[in-house]
């Protein structure tokens, strides 16, 4: 694996699954593959579980790892060509990244949608730079579209606690304040599919996702109706995709709020959520303190999915 942003970069997803388990029965047993190499981890938005999981994950496999916050003590950086550069914005991000691949072996790279334009954001202009000019594998950490080490130890979640061959899958919209990137849920839906699940999506009208990653998978307007014998409850906030609403927020109705009544019709559901989660928002307490919440479970794979990763990246250098 050279570079990883989408589903499609794990190939085949059993073995996949099957190379997790290994690794997280023994997760230090590739420390040799790691040995003089240097992760550089670049974020341009905050971070608490991708930037633990992903240094534990390098360290696991015997690496080096520097990090930068690109908005703490480095440049601002320009990202568009052609602009005259005589405001606040003293370097270009056309010089940066090849001068950070100088300084390492593998990049990974956290940059969010914007919301300025969704042309850029979907066209994923700074991941896509990063994999152009810098010379080394890059590995997204959230980019503007995608999640993919999220959503890989949410499928590596579902598989250890799943007692069907085939369960029933929620993803659905909950009430948040601020607008949300729409990266997780698109990149859940896009594994959810891969998985061959019984996956089904609920929000409500106007918070339609991109169909590239949805098409196919029932979308249920009424969220009771869709909670109704799920096996898993994965909420998540999201803003408009669809014109003319591209990155606002249309609704903060908490009757969408998972609640202990609304785990009731599920069939005894396991709820998941990528974390940060905003409490009696998206959840209530009750729901997340239960033994059904298995959000940091969730979040320890997350060690696991960028341990494969690396790995990965690592076999193939
Ligand atoms: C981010 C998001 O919704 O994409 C990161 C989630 C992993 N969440 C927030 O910004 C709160
Ligand atoms: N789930 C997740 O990616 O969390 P962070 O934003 O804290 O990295």
């Amino acid at each position: 694996m050279r570079n990883f942003t989408t589903v499609s970069d794990i190939g085949d997803m059993r073995q996949a699954v099957k190379e997790a388990l290994e690794v997280k029965a023994n997760r230090f047993g590739y420390k040799h593959l790691g040995e003089n190499r240097t992760l550089l981890m670049i974020f341009f938005n905050s971070s608490l579980r991708t930037r633990l999981s992903t240094q534990k994950a390098a360290l696991n496999l015997g690496m080096n790892v520097i990090v930068l916050d690109v908005n703490q003590g480095a440049w601002k950086l320009e990202t568009e060509r052609g602009v005259i550069m005589d405001g606040d914005k003293p370097e270009h991000l056309l010089e940066a990244i090849p001068v950070m691949g100088c300084y390492c072996d593998v990049i990974g790279v956290r940059s969010f949608a914007r919301f300025e334009s969704k042309a850029d954001d979907y066209s994923e202009k700074i991941l896509n730079q990063f994999i152009k000019y810098s010379g080394r594998p890059v590995f997204s950490m959230e980019a503007a579209t995608r999640h993919p080490l999220q959503s890989f130890a949410d499928l590596i979640t579902i598989e250890e606690y799943k007692t069907k061959q085939r369960p029933k899958v929620v993803l659905t919209w909950a009430p948040h304040p601020k607008a949300l990137p729409q990266a997780v849920p698109n990149s859940f839906a896009e594994w959810m599919r891969a998985a061959d699940y019984d996956f089904v999506i609920t929000h409500p009208h106007g918070y339609e996702l991109d169909d590239q990653f949805t098409r196919g998978v029932p979308i249920i307007y009424d969220q009771d109706e869709a909670l109704k014998g799920a096996d898993f409850v994965y909420a998540k906030n999201w803003a408009a995709y669809a014109d003319p609403n591209y990155g606002k927020v249309l609704s903060t109705d908490r009757a969408w709020t998972i609640t202990t009544e609304k785990m009731a019709l599920t069939n005894n559901a396991y709820f998941m959520h990528c974390l940060p989660v905003r409490r009696n928002m998206i959840v209530s307490d009750d729901v997340i303190e239960s033994p059904q919440s298995i959000v940091i479970p969730e979040a320890a794979n997350r060690e696991i999915s960028a341990t494969v990763v690396l790995k990965r990246i690592l076999e193939s250098l």
